[in-house]
């Protein structure tokens, strides 16, 4: 994502090198998990949150920074989009490290998640893309609005079987996590570069 910054159109940038931090520091907090798991034979989901405070917050703050590549949106956006993914990280934090009744941490965590689901659907952020007009973003937007909304469910889920339930064992949770991770970094990565190259094709042609 870093060497083709320089390739797209410059409105595209900061999307692009958004979508690089978030899979430059799951990488070295891959590494960091795997570490710690070849040493130990075990690696607790909490080493995720660490990702997750970073990550999570800017995949939501991607649907404002594409939106901002093509028009005009207002500044509140991305203040509602940062502030619903920090709480609903931290609050579930909470949560699954005992500090607070981990049902207490899910109900919370899954309200900030609808309410994101909401805004991106048909808040502020729906709303703009519709009038946006630009085809390769409304496209790329909706596919990283089908990612958040379907492929993010796996993360709830582990939640309650991992922790509600106690029905799943963290070692599967972790693979189950570690395959989400493709899509829900590197393809929706990918899926703002597809956008940005074709908005830069048709700028230059
Ligand atoms: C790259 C990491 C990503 C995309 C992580 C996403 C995490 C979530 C969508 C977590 C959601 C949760 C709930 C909606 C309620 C229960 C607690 C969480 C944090 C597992």
């Amino acid at each position: 994502f870093f060497f083709e910054i320089r390739s797209v159109n410059p409105n595209w940038r900061a999307s692009l090198t958004v979508a690089g931090i978030i899979t430059g520091i799951a990488f070295v907090n891959y590494l960091y998990i795997r570490n710690v798991y070849v040493s130990q034979g075990e690696a607790t989901i909490l080493y995720r949150y660490i990702d997750w405070i970073i990550t999570m917050p800017l995949q939501m703050i991607l649907f404002y920074l594409i939106l901002s590549a093509v028009r005009k949106v207002p500044k509140s956006l991305f203040w509602k989009l940062l502030s619903g993914s920090v709480l609903m990280v931290l609050v579930a934090y909470l949560g699954v490290s005992k500090n607070i009744p981990s049902i207490v941490g899910f109900i919370i965590a899954l309200g900030a998640w609808i309410y994101l689901l909401y805004e991106i659907f048909s808040g502020e952020a729906g709303r703009a893309v519709a009038r946006s007009g630009n085809k390769p973003m409304v496209n790329a937007y909706g596919s990283m609005r089908m990612i958040v909304t379907v492929v993010w469910a796996i993360y709830p889920l582990g939640y309650v079987f991992g922790y509600i339930t106690n029905s799943v064992d963290e070692n599967l949770l972790n693979i189950v996590y570690n395959i989400a991770d493709f899509i829900n970094k590197i393809a929706f990565g990918l899926i703002i570069w597809a956008a940005a190259m074709q908005n830069t094709s048709q700028r230059s042609r």
